[in-house]
């Protein structure tokens, strides 16, 4: 088992819904450490580069457009095996589908709309983090409750 960080977003429908709280605190309760956190408007060039593997997809001028649309709250999440962990919590792509308890499966129908953004790997997770953050944006720091988790 190892730590990581990973990359979150709260999407523009998750701040305009006011579910940010609530989906920050699913991180935080399962023992997730929030270790980088800002609000931000991503331009065209930024959402691009976020989301350069989709660019061919039929679906990309959408999710473009939505992902600018409003601001969004990034965070840098870290915890053993976080990156795995923390798709878990969000639930797989499609609201419809995803299982009840996730965030998307609680909180989503829309598969645009989806609410949350979650590196799918070690390598996208090292790639998005540095998109986000500079490096004293995230904060090295221990929770005094880790023996308890
Ligand atoms: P992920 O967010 O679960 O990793 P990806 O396949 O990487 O899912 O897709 C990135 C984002 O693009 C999704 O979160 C969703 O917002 C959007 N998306 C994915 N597939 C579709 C689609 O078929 N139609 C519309 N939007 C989609
Ligand atoms: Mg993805």
């Amino acid at each position: 088992m190892s730590v990581q960080r990973t990359l979150v977003l709260c999407k523009p429908d998750a701040v305009q819904r006011g579910l940010v709280g609530r989906i920050i605190s699913r991180f935080e309760e399962k023992g997730l450490k929030v270790v980088g956190m800002k609000m931000l408007s991503l331009d065209e060039e930024l959402a691009r580069r976020h989301y350069q593997e989709h660019v061919q997809k039929p679906f990309f001028p959408e999710l473009v457009a939505f992902i600018t649309s409003s601001p969004i709250v990034a965070m840098a999440i870290e915890g053993e095996n976080a990156i795995e962990v923390v798709r878990g919590l969000m639930g797989v792509t499609d609201p419809q589908k995803a299982a009840s308890g996730t965030i998307r499966g609680d909180f989503g129908l829309n598969l645009t709309k989806n609410l949350v953004h979650g590196s799918d790997c070690l390598s996208s997770a090292q790639h998005e983090l540095l998109l986000f953050f500079s490096p004293e944006e995230l904060h090295e720091y221990s929770l005094t409750l880790k023996a308890w988790m």
